[in-house]
Parts: structure tokens; C-alpha cells; sequence
């Protein structure tokens, strides 16, 4: 656990392999599969994201919040006591989420630090992104810059992308800081810092690249006014 942490802390992202078994995946894939068949045409527009072909989901957003199923997967203890020494206290779910990332209607991440969103002092946040389906180099992976965390929330503008409405300010700093892209194996998992950058290329092959996100903050992280403007002018 030791060197995980000091790995977390150095990088700002960490690769967990195996983090859910066979049976657990199975459970979450049916519990998505009933989710987008009976709770996404409920849903208010804000807590979903089409993609442009107007048929394939790209996201869904706060899902613990209709269904228990989420909410409780959440909660495990053993995610929590994984959690809670990278968040330096008690985690609290801010939310569960997708990354659909289908085949070939996927679209781009544009490169990002998730504080610009979430606006935390300290920035004692992460989030947990399982894979679903395999990750692999085409199908679009999440690719990080590690250590890029160490240097602040910086400035970001709208980059008009549906699911994403921020984007890094000034070009991607890759001169500063190795990449790292995240390919993995279902049930594989990794822990992102909210002030790494991070993005994703589109899916143009043949095979879905669902992420389920799941989003902890210490319970002592409170807004920063500063970031909070800046996100919402
Ligand atoms: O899943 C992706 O492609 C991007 C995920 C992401 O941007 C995030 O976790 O903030």
C-alpha cells in the first residue's frame, strides 16, 4: 500500500489491476445495460451526454442519484479503504459516471485537469476509472502527463465539446512530463489526481471502451471560490 501511495503521490496516477473479479463485472455490466434501457429516457437533459450520431450514449452523469445499485457500489468498503489514504481523509462520493467511448461514434477528450470542474481546495480528489470493456491503444485509453499534478489547477477556456466543456488554456506541456496512456483489462482500474491533465483520443474501431467513473474527495475539501468563478464566467 506504501508504494502505491508514494507512486500516487509522485505521478498523480496509478494503474490497479484486478480490481473487480468476473462476477462483480458482470453485475455492473447488466446494472448499465438496465440503466440506459430504463433510466436514461427519465433522465433531465443535464444528467446525460449524447454522442453525434444522436443514438450511442457518451455519458452518464450522477447515477448514483437514480440508481441504488450505483450508490451502493460506491460505498464498498474495500474501494473506500483504498481511497482513503490518496484523499488524505474520509471519502465522499461526489458521483458515479460513464465514459461510453462507443465503437466508432466514440468521441475526444480534450486535455484537462478535473479540477477546473470540481473547484476543491485542497485538491484532495480522484477519480477511480474501471474499465468495462478492454483498453487498448486504439480504442481510445486515458493518457496522462505524470507528475503534472504538482503544479497547480491552471487555466483553462470552453473547448465546446459536448460532456466536456473545459480545456487546458495553453498547449499540452508533454516537453515537462512523461505520458502515460492507461490501457487496461476489464475490471483493471486507475486512480487519477484532479489536477493531473489528462485526455482521450476518439474511438474509431470496432470495440466499445466503457468506463465507469467513480469521483471521492476528503470530506475536509471545501470550493475554492477562485476556480468556482473562473468555471462558471
Ligand atoms: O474516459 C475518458 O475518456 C476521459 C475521462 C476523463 O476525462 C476524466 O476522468 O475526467
Amino acid at each position: 500500500m506504501e508504494d502505491r501511495l508514494e507512486q500516487y503521490r509522485r505521478d498523480g496516477v496509478i494503474r490497479v489491476e484486478g480490481l473487480l473479479g468476473q462476477e462483480q463485472l458482470a453485475e455492473i455490466r447488466t446494472a448499465l445495460e438496465r440503466y440506459t434501457r430504463e433510466t436514461l429516457p427519465g433522465l433531465p437533459q443535464q444528467d446525460f451526454v449524447m454522442e453525434k450520431d444522436g443514438l450511442s450514449v457518451r455519458n452518464l452523469w450522477r447515477m448514483e442519484h437514480y440508481d441504488p445499485f450505483f450508490k451502493i457500489l460506491s460505498q464498498r468498503e474495500d474501494i473506500l479503504e483504498l481511497i482513503a489514504p490518496l484523499v488524505n481523509g474520509r471519502p465522499v462520493c461526489k458521483g458515479v459516471e460513464t465514459f461510453n467511448k462507443p465503437a466508432k461514434a466514440g468521441s475526444g477528450v480534450p486535455p484537462h485537469q478535473d479540477n477546473a470542474y470540481f473547484c476543491s481546495a485542497p485538491p484532495d480528489v480522484l477519480t477511480l476509472w474501471i474499465a468495462i470493456d478492454p483498453v487498448t491503444e486504439t480504442n481510445g485509453p486515458v493518457c496522462y502527463l505524470k507528475g503534472s499534478h504538482t503544479n497547480g489547477t491552471q487555466p483553462h477556456k470552453k473547448s465546446g465539446v459536448a460532456g466536456n466543456s473545459m480545456g487546458l488554456a495553453s498547449s499540452l506541456p508533454k516537453a515537462e512530463y512523461e505520458e502515460f496512456c492507461g490501457t487496461l483489462n476489464p475490471g483493471d482500474a486507475l486512480l487519477h489526481h484532479c489536477e493531473t491533465i489528462h485526455w482521450s483520443a476518439p474511438n474509431k474501431t470496432e470495440n466499445s471502451r466503457c468506463g465507469l467513473l467513480m469521483v471521492y474527495r476528503g470530506e475536509h475539501t471545501e470550493n475554492d471560490p477562485v476556480l468556482k468563478e473562473a468555471y462558471e464566467s
